[in-house]
């Protein structure tokens, strides 16, 4: 079973909009399989968007995924991070399709709500970045063999 991170960026909560979005994934019988809420460190940013740094929107980019409290998740089930990447759509909000998370609830690159491991190498990456092995905590769901 393939794990991806997710996590809901600053403004999501201050809009109200995570039970929404958590809603979308929880239909589409993702396994939400570790979450917590947290304000993150410069240094953990820095870490989590190192293959930006150098770029014109990493400064802010830092500033601003600090700025606020976050939920960070791990969600798992067949194909999750390709699953995970079309429910969230594309990165910049005006090529992302209605019906997504970010085409639905962003209007701007640098404020699109929402994160999302682009492979299995990141989201390996990402995870141990920011949950311990123990905070992961796998189960079985009821309806699993009318998804899989
Ligand atoms: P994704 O989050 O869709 O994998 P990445 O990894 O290219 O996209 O970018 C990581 C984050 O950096 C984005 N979610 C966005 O917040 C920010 N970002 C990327 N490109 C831009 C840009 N051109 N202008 C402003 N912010 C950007």
């Amino acid at each position: 079973m393939e794990r991806s991170f997710v996590m809901l960026k600053p403004g999501v909560l201050q809009r109200r909009l995570v039970g929404v979005i958590i809603d979308r994934f929880e239909r589409s019988c993702l396994k939400i399989v570790a979450i917590k809420l947290m304000r993150i460190s410069r240094e953990l940013a820095e870490k989590h968007y190192a293959e930006h740094k150098g770029k014109d929107f990493y400064p802010p980019l830092i500033d601003y995924i600090t700025s606020a409290p976050v939920i960070a998740m791990v969600l798992q089930g067949a194909n999750s991070i390709k699953v995970i990447r079309k429910i969230t759509g594309a990165t910049n909000p005006l090529d992302a399709l209605p019906g997504t998370i970010r085409g639905d609830y962003a209007l701007t690159t640098q404020k699109n709500i929402i994160h999302a491991s682009d492979s299995l190498e990141s989201a390996a990456r990402e995870i141990s970045l920011f949950f311990k092995k123990e905070e992961i905590i796998d189960y079985e769901l009821p309806n699993a063999k009318w998804v899989k």
